[in-house]
């Protein structure tokens, strides 16, 4: 459901509050955060990927290296104060922050309940303090016992401002296609809290080659990377019957789902032409397809950078109803200019939505905004 709003709303953007920041100061693994000599900024490294370039800089016993491994942990990274002067800057009205990536995936079991509690909490506190604003994503303690998982949505529903939570695509370990996840996705179902769907581990490092980490940065991981996982992980979920099990679920993908708008008619050719699925009953003609789940299930960002990318996303969800404007704030800001000034991942994205659905149309408020107010209730009493 769109709303005839002409706000802006950014569904994909990130926070990384004190606390959590503190907690990844304290480790000395990745994902961490740790400070270099000679580096304006402490560095955070992240990606599985990023291993090997730190490992060379620990070897050198060095930091002097203009190629520093991560990325510098500016004050965007976990300051209110910042997030709201980028939307201003911007003219987004409304954002709903999520925390980024790895979230708990890395907490003890023992901590995580109460560790995914003080991070909502921060969240909410954070949306309290710019009522109207912010709306958040909330984090679930996903290494927890179950009893412990459940309780973490009986306490984010709870949380006014709380629209669903992110979610990377491990799961309890085994992914989305794990049985045992069921109940938890039919608890978020049931209390209308949808699943913001968001890569973290990308491809196994082997398949960029021995030449990546020293000369290509990040942009295999990440540029292809992730976008394959979050296709690999929805793909998994459709073919383990998920989106039949639960209907009232509602997952929004990341990164425009991927490559989900480009290759749903592939896997769907892959699959009546499986003589196993079509042996054991899946591929028969009652079968949801995978474009009736993009369309009555699935919600895309729209942060895929380019016009052509984004009428995929566009006639992968049936229109331009299932689409949501994101920004990815904090990451990649500028790098030839003040970051307090305009970032090329707004101005980008912006403009690809004025390409594919015409500027000022209809469609393109509606991505901008409207379907997000809508869909995701961004009006504080819901
Ligand atoms: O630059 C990066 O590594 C990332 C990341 O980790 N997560 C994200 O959402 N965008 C960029």
């Amino acid at each position: 459901m769109a709303t005839s709003t002409s706000k802006v709303v950014d569904i994909h953007t990130h926070m990384y509050p004190p606390a959590y920041v503190e907690l990844l100061e304290s480790r000395k693994s990745i994902p961490f955060i740790r400070r270099f000599d000679g580096a304006k900024d402490p560095r955070y490294i992240i990606l599985p990927s990023e291993a090997e370039s730190l490992d060379k800089i620990t070897a050198a016993g060095s930091s002097a290296s203009a190629n520093l491994p991560g990325r510098p942990v500016t004050s965007h990274y976990s300051s209110l104060a910042q997030k709201l002067h980028f939307m201003d800057t911007h003219g987004i009205d409304i954002s709903v922050i999520s925390l980024a990536n790895p979230w708990l995936d890395f907490v003890a079991s023992e901590e995580a309940g109460e560790t995914a509690k003080s991070v909502n909490q921060e969240f909410s506190n954070m949306c309290a303090s710019s009522p109207g604003r912010l709306f958040f994503f909330a984090t679930l303690p996903l290494t927890a016992p179950p009893e412990t998982l459940l309780a973490a949505i009986g306490h984010i529903r709870g949380l006014r401002y709380c629209r669903g939570v992110i979610l990377g695509t491990s799961g309890l370990g085994k992914g989305l296609d794990d049985g045992a996840l069921v109940p938890v996705f039919r608890a978020l179902a049931a209390n209308r809290l949808t699943i913001f769907l968001h890569p973290h581990y990308g491809l196994p490092s082997e398949v960029w080659g021995p030449r990546a980490s020293a000369e290509y940065g990040h942009v295999l991981p990440l540029a292809l990377g992730f976008p394959m996982e979050t296709t690999i992980a929805v793909a998994r979920m459709y073919l383990a019957g998920v989106f039949d099990a639960v209907p009232g679920l509602r997952m929004l993908l990341a990164h425009s789902g991927g490559t989900l708008p480009f290759l749903a008619g592939r896997i769907e050719s892959c699959i009546v032409h499986d003589g196993h699925l079509v042996c054991s009953g899946k591929a028969g003609p009652a079968r949801r397809t995978v474009w009736d789940v993009l369309r009555e299930q699935i919600y895309l960002d729209a942060v895929i950078y380019s016009g052509v990318g984004l009428r995929a996303a566009i006639d992968a969800g049936g229109g331009e109803d299932r689409l949501m404007f994101g920004t990815d704030h904090p990451f990649f800001p500028p790098l030839n200019s003040d970051e307090q000034g305009e970032w090329e991942s707004m101005t980008w994205n912006a403009t690809a939505v004025s390409k594919a659905l015409g500027d000022g149309s209809e469609g393109a408020r509606k991505v901008m905004g409207g379907n997000a107010v809508g869909v995701l209730r961004l009006w504080e009493d819901s």
